[in-house]
């Protein structure tokens, strides 16, 4: 179904949440009316505090997002949250205890609350969520939470769609500091270290010190990323947390650094736009047969990879 980008635009503008979520969904079913929906929504957006949070599961991210999204309320704000799984070919279902944990925020029309998976389409979440991220943005959200699991790749690329990105960790949660060893450590801002009131919690802090460390940026111009305990479940520290990341908003304005990443983040955003867009013209290319085709001359021993990757982006540069 087509919809009228013009009056959907209007009306998320004017902070309809039935708008925002149709909004979305065109993300989500890649919908060719993205483009127009862009076109109209990117002029108001880029005013929001994008915030990523990621860890490893059951760390506390959903609850800490909870207590954040009440903090910012309180004070005012309109807050969006995604949620995004990138494990999760289907939007909902894996996140429904995300629901029921933010439950409490459901009737407060300052707030979007949304679950993304990446539905396998080409892309995937590192193309879906920068423009999800956007409609939120010029939907008039003070502040925008991206909430991925730390299970790999992908959460280091969603948190760099951040302007600031925290890493939880909980104590008794060995992989924590595993998942921080595989690059997330390069990404964090601020780290949590939640469920304090379990035992554990100080010596999760030492193991986090030793690991940070090794990546310290000795220059004195650089952010020292800051430790914050937490208990989430009971708002403990939360305040803490809340005066952490202004603290790191003011730095990167202060710096320069906002601009410099939100001009990588754009970078990174239309790369992955264009390669979507040329590998589907590759798909799309003599009825999607022209790999086919190549693999089995390279096969046949007719021709090398190379030049038959010479071939088919020739092909693509010829198509309209
Ligand atoms: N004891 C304790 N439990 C907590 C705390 N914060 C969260 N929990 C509990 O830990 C469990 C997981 O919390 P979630 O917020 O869903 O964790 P998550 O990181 O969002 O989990 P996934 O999205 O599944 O990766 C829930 O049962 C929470 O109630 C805390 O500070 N202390
Ligand atoms: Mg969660």
């Amino acid at each position: 179904m087509t919809a009228d980008v013009a009056d959907l635009v209007a009306r998320a503008r004017d902070g309809e949440p039935r708008a925002v979520a149709r909004l979305i969904s065109l993300v989500e079913n890649a919908s060719p009316q993205l483009r127009e929906v862009m076109a109209a929504l990117t002029p108001y957006a880029g005013n929001a505090v994008v915030i990523g949070l990621t860890g490893s599961p059951g760390v506390g991210k959903s609850t800490t997002t909870s207590a954040l999204l009440a903090a910012y309320r309180k004070s005012g704000k309109r807050v969006g949250v995604l949620a995004v799984d990138p494990s999760s070919p289907f939007t909902g279902g894996a996140l429904l205890g995300d629901r029921v944990r933010m439950q409490e925020h459901a009737t407060d029309s300052g707030v979007y609350i949304r679950s993304m998976g990446s539905r396998g389409h080409l892309g995937g979440l590192s193309w879906a969520t920068p423009q999800a991220v956007r409609i939120l943005d010029a939907a008039g959200c003070d502040v925008v939470m991206v909430e991925t699991v730390g299970v790999g790749q992908a959460e280091v690329e969603v948190a760099s769609l951040a302007d600031t990105t925290v890493v939880l960790l909980a104590p008794g949660m060995g992989d924590g500091i595993q998942a921080a060893k595989a690059g997330i450590l390069e990404a964090a801002d601020l780290y949590v270290v939640n469920k304090a009131d379990r035992d554990g919690a100080d010596h999760t802090i030492r193991d986090l010190r030793g690991m940070m460390a090794l990546v310290e940026d000795r220059s004195p111009d650089a952010w020292q990323p800051p430790i914050i305990k937490t208990i989430a479940s009971s708002g403990e520290g939360i305040a803490d947390l809340v005066a952490a990341l202004d603290d790191h908003r003011a730095w990167l304005v202060e710096s320069g650094t906002l601009e410099k990443r939100r001009a990588a983040r754009i970078a990174d955003e239309i790369e992955a736009i264009a390669v979507t867009a040329l590998r589907e013209q590759m798909g799309d290319l003599r009825g999607g047969t022209l790999l086919d085709d190549l693999a089995a001359n390279v096969v046949a021993g007719d021709t090398d990879p190379y030049a038959a990757a010479d071939e088919l982006t020739r092909s693509v540069k010829k198509s309209p």
